[in-house]
């Protein structure tokens, strides 16, 4: 059986430029899951960001799609093109999961939630007579035993991989999909695994998936990253965690361990300075007595930060976007802001329904625009704001300051790491802000 596996490509309102030069973790996943269960399996995979995808030159005998928010759109044109030309269509994944009858029109079976006690079930049924079944349910497996990326099928070179340690998260941030399609409680991957696939990957630079390298438990993550110490050579990596933990007594052995590691670089919740916001978030348990102080330590140890951010909330106003900048400017420290955006399957989608703009796509849905009514701003004020800010963050100077704030003990790959992360992000933005600006010729940058 010939079965390709797509990644949609980020909304045709997001950026064209394609950002950091990373593969797409869950089609290298889902191909070393297809190889375990069909070994016989011809397996193919297309990142739809990095390559161009003509449904007529399409060959498949199963055509598998994974789906967030703001790629259904595209997603569903895919699958409806293929379809009229008789492959078969799964589609899976967070947005899926999270509306199965929206999905279901253009998909001959839906995976739903995580899909590794089903998977050899749906292959195995889509070469019987009975055929696919409309709906696979997926539940919460064990971590143990997962399968390893496959990393040697791409047309492209990445240069970072990915690692995943755990899946879940116990906190409860009310925007965010995770807890609700992974559980609220953690799941952990045997560390000896873990190790072993990073060890004996190809790739020597990694992104580490979790929701939380650091946050939920202490004791493990220092376990962990003792042993990817001792075992791991020449591997650097980075991933989230939160800004509590590194403020508990343990929170320097913690760091000192996850630099040996090979850890360069964390990306942390700080979500909002406004506190009235990061209340109506539920993210204020994860943020610890002294968060500033927390960032100073983490650099201290040679680990760069960067800060993802939402704004344009409801209780946000214009004075939030600008305090933004004003912290990345205080503290030295990059940052992701997104437009906060309400996800199916969400709270904060059940709490924001009333003010959602009818008649906006999915696509419209990626964190750069504005999609639900504000009390004080209206979208083109908030969109500018955040234009002004995200590409304010990333000018060439700002971007070198940080460089040289972070701690020599991370030198040279934290620093290389910061670059990294920062320079093609900006790029990224600023052509994503060029285009936003043609269609807006009202817009004055220095207002
Ligand atoms: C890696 C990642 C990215 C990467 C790469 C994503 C990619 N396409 O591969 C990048 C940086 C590009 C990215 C971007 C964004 N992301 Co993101 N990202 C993640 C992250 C951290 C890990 C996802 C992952 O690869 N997991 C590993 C794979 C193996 O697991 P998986 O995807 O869950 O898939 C499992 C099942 O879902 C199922 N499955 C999934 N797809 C399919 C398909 C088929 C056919 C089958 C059979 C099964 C199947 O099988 C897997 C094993 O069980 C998650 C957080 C998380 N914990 O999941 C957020 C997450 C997916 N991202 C999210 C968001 C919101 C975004 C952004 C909009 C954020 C932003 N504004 O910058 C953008 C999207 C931009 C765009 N326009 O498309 C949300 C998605 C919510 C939603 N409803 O869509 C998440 C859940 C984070 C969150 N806190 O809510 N992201
Ligand atoms: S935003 Fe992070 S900490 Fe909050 S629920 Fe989601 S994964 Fe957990």
């Amino acid at each position: 059986m010939k079965i390709l596996f797509i990644c949609p490509p980020f909304s045709e309102h997001s950026q064209k430029d394609k950002g950091m030069p990373i593969a797409p973790p869950v089609l290298e996943y889902l191909a070393g899951l297809t190889r375990r269960v069909r070994p016989d399996a011809e397996i193919a995979l297309l990142d739809a960001k990095h390559e161009p995808f003509d449904p007529d030159l399409i060959e498949a005998d199963l055509v598998g799609i994974s789906v967030m928010t703001a790629q259904a759109p595209w997603a569903y044109r895919a699958a409806d093109a293929l379809r009229k030309r008789g492959i078969r269509v799964v589609l899976g994944g967070i947005h899926v999961t999270a509306l199965p009858q929206e999905a279901a029109q253009h998909a001959d079976s839906l995976v739903l939630g995580e899909c590794e006690n089903i998977w050899e079930e749906a292959l195995r049924d889509a070469e019987s007579t009975s055929g696919l079944k409309p709906i696979y349910h997926g539940d919460l497996p064990a971590l143990k035993g997962l399968p390893e990326p496959v990393t040697d099928l791409w047309n492209n070179r990445y240069m970072f991989g990915y690692f995943q340690t755990a899946r879940g998260c116990p906190h409860r941030c009310s925007f965010c999909s995770v807890h609700k399609f992974f559980g609220d409680k953690i799941r952990l991957r045997p560390i000896e695994e873990v190790v072993r696939e990073v060890a004996g990957s190809r790739r020597r630079l990694f992104w580490c998936i979790d929701d939380n390298v650091w946050g939920v438990n202490i004791r493990r993550s220092i376990e962990l990253f003792q042993e990817m110490g001792r075992t791991v050579k020449g591997k650097w990596w980075f991933g989230s965690g939160d800004l509590r933990t590194v403020q508990q007594p343990e929170g320097d052995k913690l760091l000192t361990y996850a630099r040996r590691a090979g850890l360069t670089a964390v990306m942390l919740g700080w979500e909002t300075e406004n506190l009235a916001s990061l209340e109506e978030y539920r993210a204020t348990a994860k943020q610890g007595s002294d968060r500033r102080d927390a960032i100073r330590k983490i650099r201290d140890h040679g680990i760069d930060v960067m800060l993802f951010i939402v704004v344009g909330g409801r209780k946000d106003t214009k004075k939030d976007f600008d305090d933004i900048l004003r912290l990345c400017d205080e503290l030295k420290v990059s940052a992701h802001p997104v437009m906060l955006t309400p996800l199916p399957d969400t709270e904060l989608f059940e709490q924001y329904k009333p003010y959602l703009i009818p008649g906006m796509d999915w696509d419209m849905y990626d964190g750069n625009h504005a999609v639900f009514e504000h009390p004080s701003m209206s979208i083109f004020e908030r969109e500018a704001e955040f234009i002004k800010l995200r590409t304010g963050i990333f000018t060439m100077k700002r971007i070198l300051g940080r460089i040289f704030k972070v701690s020599l003990r991370g030198f040279p790959m934290s620093h290389f790491s910061s670059f990294m992360i920062q320079y093609p992000q900006g790029r990224a933005f600023r052509d994503y802000a060029g285009q936003w600006m043609r269609k807006h010729p009202e817009f004055d940058e220095k207002r």
